[in-house]
């Protein structure tokens, strides 16, 4: 089927105040659904096939073993609604192991991301309507309604990207994603499980400097899209684990005196000092269920790899 998108992308001016607000600040920030232009989409699939990042690979595994689970929790005639789809890789087993799926919404950032995932989706499961939104989905997005008769909404949100959420966000997108799904929903939610800082350090910093390149990317994307100057010599990825936090905290830090110009605003860095750029929030059972009472969800299944590295959980309202 021939997929009918909705594009409600994020314009240059909207990104431009957003990297003025952030740079403002104190400490100086940057929102990291930015990262996701082609290039960066590009760079984080780069990522997922780097030996470190034991993320993708261990979800796709865990979708793999237990999509029989899944599907049997779920029942037939789904509407599936994927936050930040990116590639489609584990749509796809989604779709697979799903009953009888009537139709596949998309929202995802990135227009091409979302073009190539929805076109190859289409075409292995014609059967399934696609309905893509070419959106930022943490504003309001409305849902393009389905032909065919849907039983119940399933959000779908791998990856762990709920980890790029501050607390007070996290519980508000969770919220959102409720009304989306409805009193009948369900939603499948990937979550990185808090583990040894070696290996989360090894994950966001891995050997042959691709999430180095992806961090950087942000600034490139800015110089391209709202012509800001950043020199992309002058800034350097760097990533680290707070325990206490539970969390990758990963920043562009400056790496000598400068100064940034956007349109007829000035930023000046001192020295090392850092642009905030991302979290990744990693897990315990019992931080992720305080998370989802806030947002008036209840976990009632869970699936983990045996190594308890990567987990799925199944939510209701
Ligand atoms: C796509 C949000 C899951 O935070 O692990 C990977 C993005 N950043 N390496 C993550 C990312 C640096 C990733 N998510």
């Amino acid at each position: 089927a021939q997929a009918a998108l909705t594009d409600l992308r994020p314009q240059p001016d909207d990104i431009a105040a957003d990297a003025i607000n952030g740079l403002s600040r104190t400490p100086k920030s940057l929102p990291s659904k930015y990262f996701y232009d082609a290039e960066g989409s590009r760079l984080f699939e780069a990522i997922t096939r780097q030996p470190e990042y034991y993320l993708t690979q261990v979800e796709l595994a865990l979708m793999e073993s237990r999509m029989p689970s899944v599907a049997a929790a779920v029942g037939s005639g789904a509407h599936v609604v994927e936050f930040g789809s990116g590639s489609g890789r584990k749509t796809e087993l989604l779709l697979e192991g799903l009953e009888a799926p009537v139709a596949y919404t998309p929202i995802e950032i990135s227009r091409t991301a979302l073009m190539d995932s929805v076109t190859r989706l289409g075409q292995q499961f014609p059967e399934v309507e696609m309905l893509p939104v070419c959106a930022d989905f943490t504003g309001p997005v409305p849902l393009p309604p389905a032909s065919r008769h849907v039983q119940r909404t399933l959000v779908f949100f791998p990856g762990s990207t709920l980890g790029n959420f501050f607390e007070g966000d996290a519980v508000r997108l969770l919220a959102s994603m409720r009304g989306t799904m409805g009193e009948n929903g369900r939603a499948l939610i990937g979550i990185d499980l808090d583990k040894d800082a070696a290996v989360l350090d090894a994950a966001y910093n891995d050997r042959a400097g691709v999430t180095a390149a992806f961090t950087l990317n942000l600034l490139a994307r800015l110089n391209r899209e709202i012509g800001s100057d950043f020199d992309l010599d002058g800034f350097g990825h760097r990533a680290a684990y707070s325990r206490e936090r539970m969390r990758i905290e990963t920043a562009l830090v400056s790496t000598r005196a400068q100064s940034v110009r956007i349109g007829e605003r000035r930023f000046d860095f001192a020295q090392g000092e850092a642009i905030e750029v991302e979290i990744s929030q990693k897990y315990t059972d019992a931080s992720f269920a305080a998370l989802t009472v806030q947002a008036g969800l209840e976990v009632i299944d869970g699936w983990n790899d045996a190594q308890d590295r990567f987990g799925l959980r199944l939510l209701r309202p």
